[in-house]
């Protein structure tokens, strides 16, 4: 489901491998009824792709842009260099080093090309989607209407006592 046929957040992704993970984020931006697009771009095996698509992101409407990546995770922070939309990055979970890897990578930007880096895998996918709404409802009041409903939502399947 999307809310419309222009997409506002764009998820890019640096290979095939990365989709188990952002799905997820997918996922919920389809719940929260927020049009997106999916690509696979990679800083290093696609750099033209890269560039071409952060440059022009924001004349083709986009409002943010997550970016997931595991291991030598550049993706994040070369396209927050090409691009002053808000920027989120994704550290995917790689095989040798769990993530953490992938986390350092893109949470140690130098001051000045700020990406925001949420958590090591489908967590981080999911915040990601979370955080991309909470920016898309500061200028849109049904969207910050569905957001608080899926926060009250999560609070009620909370249960008080323990189950087992
Ligand atoms: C990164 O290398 C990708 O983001 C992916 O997480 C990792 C491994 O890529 P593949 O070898 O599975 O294509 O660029």
């Amino acid at each position: 489901m999307n809310a419309s046929p222009m997409p506002t957040v764009g998820v890019i992704m640096g290979s095939q491998s990365d989709w188990e993970t952002m799905k997820h984020g997918c996922e919920q931006l389809e719940a929260l009824g927020i049009a997106y697009e999916a690509r696979i771009v990679s800083a290093h095996r696609t750099p033209d792709r890269l560039a071409d698509y952060a440059k022009t992101a924001r004349e083709r409407g986009l409002k943010v842009i997550i970016a997931g990546a595991g291991g030598a995770a550049h993706l994040p922070g070369m396209c927050a260099a090409w691009t002053t939309l808000p920027v989120f990055g994704v550290p995917v979970e790689s095989r040798t080093l769990k993530g953490q890897d992938s986390l350092l990578s893109i949470v140690q930007m130098p001051a000045g090309v700020p990406v925001g880096t949420l958590a090591i895998g489908k967590a981080g996918a999911i915040n990601a989607a979370l955080l991309a709404a909470s920016v898309l409802s500061l200028s849109n009041d049904e969207l910050a209407a569905r957001l608080k409903g899926f926060r009250d939502k999560q609070t009620h399947s909370v249960a008080e006592v323990p189950v087992g």
